[in-house]
């Protein structure tokens, strides 16, 4: 059985759950820490970050964008939440890309705030971090659909923009305090709770880290 690695508080992490299980493909998690099992992480990825996925034959795979695309070759064409190709396929990545991008700042920010120690902290690095999150939460809000994120005339229903939409925007609310209310932008708020209500998601709650 294929075995996850990494805890429920991360985005990355998350959307790859949440994935396996909208696919059907049963997995065990190693519920490791970065800060707290540095060292066993980096043996299984190298740049010491999670999520990582072992799978069947022993393979490790790394980085959530990376992963997903196995497991979308694994569900195959019909049932892949990514387009096979053309302009849905590009859309799709591109607003997947965006929302992970959207955590790798988050997941940025707290290091510098919640990590550093107050007087190394840098004002300006805070501000800009702060400034991207708005800068794409506004852009997303714009350019997604509804009623899920995808251009509905290229793609029909949940795709893995709503899946990276999803882990991302409840990541954000619940760990950046000026983020907690998603109220300025309502397309997105309202794209995370229909994504919080599949199935896929509700197996795999964020936990609190
Ligand atoms: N591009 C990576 C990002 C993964 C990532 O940043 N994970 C965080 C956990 S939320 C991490 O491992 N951080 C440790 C660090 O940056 O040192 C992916 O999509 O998997």
């Amino acid at each position: 059985m294929m075995i996850l690695v990494g805890q429920l508080d991360s985005p990355f992490v998350r959307r790859v759950a949440a994935t396996l299980s909208h696919y059907g493909l049963a997995f065990d998690r190693h519920v490791l820490s970065v800060f707290g099992d540095p060292d066993e992480v980096r043996r299984l990825n190298p740049l010491g970050k999670v999520p990582a996925l072992i799978i069947d034959d022993g393979e490790t795979l790394i980085d959530s964008a990376m992963i997903i695309d196995y497991l979308d070759e694994l569900a195959g064409p019909d049932r892949a939440l990514t387009p096979r190709s053309g302009p849905g396929r590009r859309n799709v990545l591109r607003l997947a890309t965006l929302f992970m991008g959207v955590s790798e700042r988050a997941v940025q920010l707290r290091i510098e705030t919640v990590r550093r120690p107050q007087h190394l902290q840098n004002p300006e690095f805070i501000e800009a971090y702060k400034r991207a999150l708005r800068a794409s939460l506004d852009y997303l809000e714009r350019d997604c659909d509804t009623p899920w994120a995808a251009d509905a005339s290229l793609v029909q229903g949940p795709t893995q923009a709503d899946f990276a939409a999803t882990a991302a925007l409840t990541h954000l609310s619940a760990k950046v305090p000026e983020f907690k209310n998603l109220d300025a932008w309502p397309k997105l708020a309202a794209l995370c709770e229909a994504g919080e209500a599949l199935d896929a998601f509700r197996d795999n709650p964020f936990v609190e880290g």
